[in-house]
């Protein structure tokens, strides 16, 4: 092992805290080298990954890597989040007392990076300057070159976020050892990954994996968890997987901001780089602050302020094309430095592709292997209509490569926020839109917030998987206190945003189309929750919130059957008094919620005649 000292010495990082932490890893995880690494390092990283058959080219500073086909997604089954508190446990945490998996995880990185390189990577999920700054520093330890790489892109990364520190050993200590992937038991009784949160220590030890979601350590781990624990523990803050938006009425000039959650595969990346319909692009322009985390807090002028922690964005490939996400497909265009991973890829032209991407896979099969390395040519008859990427696979680019980023997306002082919207994937129940201006009905909608997962097909007769605020994979503290969290934040705000609930995917009940076109139109129910917001409409009152008068929605160039805006526009009573009954079950498995919370369920529940 070289020189600890002198290595970080080299690479000017003073941090003595930072100092004795690498060392103290290092000793642990038995790695042969120390490197430390900043944003300037890319392009030999990626030169030295090339070289090492790490990752392939895919086009003109393009990118290409595989991850192990055991390891391709988050395990939510293998993440915990640890505290000396038992207090801490909540229902979706996972909790596990504090001592017991600093102990294990430490058992399991003992000379595991044996022979390897450890990459030490200084890391701000912030804008340098923001007032949650101090929450935001942290040094990711890695024995991965590739996930080195993708943090380059997700983060603001260098030495100088982590030097001159206010209080110098305020940084979350975030270390993760890839391990020996093909003899991890994914998957099995025997499973030996250990993805852990150690949140009252602010310590992050993730063993047994190489995808991003599980080692990119700032990102999800840090940026959601360890940040949501923080907010709470501090009471100052709210850290959500939320996008963020602006929206800019070039008429007028004003200019909103809307954040939001929304359960996977329910759009949400899709809407955060939306652009206008064509019919309104005249007058709006909308910009892009983030896709994915969302770190909100209450102003000094009492409005509430809302940043993207990110740097990057690590975007689900498949569907991803001009029609669904024409901003997306320019920002990992040739050029862009973009990375896809577990996409299919061409050896031979070092071109990829995903489904979704066109209509149709590639016709011409020469050279092309799916995201497992396999010839796509060589498939035999009953592998033919196996997807070529894994439905998981990512692109990760720079949020400067999105052709919409927002002028002000790194200004350190945020954006007021004057919407937050929860949107789930539900074929009924639904309407397009319904704003919600009472707080407590707004957190309750968003701890009631679901999306079908397997409809039907589990026998629960439309039951909604719940997923609160959409951060049922990265709650780090118990669900009553998060709600009180929720209550407390918005509620000190003297100008407040309005909530609502949103749907793109209502059905025909009788032939199962969709009714809302989605994509581009979305803005429309968006405008329509800034026009509500600022008293220029008036909408109709219903026992779930407030509806778009049929005429106050703007539907200028929109193509869609007058019945099916009816649909849209309208709630299913008797759908409705079934699913108060669901959430009131759901509710009920949470300690300590907050009494505003049950007062929001008796009253939506009685305005339906329950
Ligand atoms: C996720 C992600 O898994 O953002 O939610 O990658
Ligand atoms: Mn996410």
């Amino acid at each position: 092992m070289a020189d600890v000292d002198a290595v970080l010495e080299a690479a000017h990082l003073k941090n003595d805290h930072v100092r004795e932490y690498v060392r103290y890893w290092a000793g642990i995880t038995g790695a042969a080298n120390i490197e430390v690494v900043s944003a300037d390092d890319d392009a030999r990283l990626i030169q030295e990954a090339l070289a090492a058959g790490e990752i392939l080219p895919a086009g003109d500073d393009l990118y290409y890597s595989r991850s192990y086909y055991k390891d391709t997604a988050r395990s939510e089954e293998r993440t915990i989040v640890a505290t000396s508190n038992p207090a801490d446990k909540g229902v979706y945490n996972n909790w596990y007392p504090a001592p017991e998996m600093k102990e294990k995880l430490t058992g399991l990185m003992t000379g595991a990076s044996r022979g390897k390189t450890m990459y030490v990577i200084p890391y701000l999920m912030s804008a340098p300057g923001s007032p949650l700054e101090k929450y935001a520093a942290g040094v990711e330890l890695t024995d991965n070159r590739s996930v080195v790489l993708h943090m380059n892109r997700m983060a603001r990364v260098g030495v100088e976020y982590i030097n001159n520190l206010a209080d110098p050993d305020s940084f979350v200590r975030a270390v993760h050892v890839t391990g020996d992937l093909e003899n991890l038991g994914q998957g099995t009784p025997e499973d030996k990954r250990y993805f852990v949160t150690v949140a009252d220590e602010r310590t992050i030890l993730h063993y047994g994996s190489s995808y991003g979601g599980n080692a990119l350590l700032g990102k999800i781990a840090h940026g959601l968890r360890q940040a949501a624990y923080d907010g709470w523990a501090s009471r100052k803050f709210l850290a959500e997987q939320f996008m963020l938006l602006g929206i800019t009425d070039k008429v007028t000039g004003k200019k909103w901001h809307i954040a939001g959650g929304f359960p996977s595969a329910s759009g949400k990346t899709n809407l955060a780089m939306t652009l206008p319909p064509d019919a309104l692009g005249d007058r709006y322009h909308v910009e892009f602050y983030g896709d994915d985390i969302a770190w909100m807090w209450v102003g000094e002028d009492g409005r509430l302020y809302g940043m993207n922690p990110e740097f990057g964005v690590f975007g689900v490939a498949k569907d991803t094309n001009e029609h669904t996400n024409p901003t997306a497909i320019e920002s990992i265009k040739p050029g862009t430095r973009a990375i896809f991973t577990n996409v299919a890829y061409n050896a031979k032209t070092h071109k990829v592709w995903f489904e979704g991407r066109t209509p149709n896979p590639p016709a011409d099969l020469d050279g092309w292997l799916d995201w497992k390395g396999n010839p796509v040519a060589d498939r035999s008859p009953a592998e033919a209509n196996d997807p070529w990427a894994h439905p998981n696979s990512r692109f990760t680019t720079t949020l400067a490569n999105v052709p919409n980023i927002a002028s002000d997306y790194d200004n350190p002082a945020g954006v007021p926020i004057d919407g937050i919207i929860f949107g789930g994937r539900t074929r009924d129940r639904e309407p397009l839109i319904r704003a919600i201006t009472d707080v407590a009905e707004g957190v309750y909608d968003g701890l009631t917030l679901g999306a079908e997962a397997t409809f039907a097909a589990d026998g629960l007769d439309g039951q909604l998987r719940y997923d609160p605020m959409s951060m049922r994979p990265f709650m780090s503290y118990p669900e009553g206190p998060y709600a009180a969290h929720w209550l407390s934040i918005i509620g000190a705000c003297a100008n407040k945003p309005i909530f609502a609930h949103v749907n793109w995917f209502q059905r025909d009940a009788e032939d199962g189309h969709f009714l809302w076109p989605g994509y581009r139109d979305n803005l429309r129910a968006l405008l329509w929750l800034m026009q509500l917001r600022d008293g220029e409409v008036s909408g109709v009152e219903t026992p779930v919130g407030i509806l778009p008068a049929k005429d106050e929605l703007n539907t200028d160039g929109l193509q869609i059957d007058p019945a099916d805006l009816d649909k849209l526009l309208t709630i299913d009573v008797a759908r409705w008094k079934q699913e108060v009954g669901f959430r009131q079950e759901y509710l009920e498995q949470f300690a300590g919620l907050p009494e505003e919370i049950w007062t929001a369920q008796r009253r939506v529940a009685e305005s339906l005649g329950n």
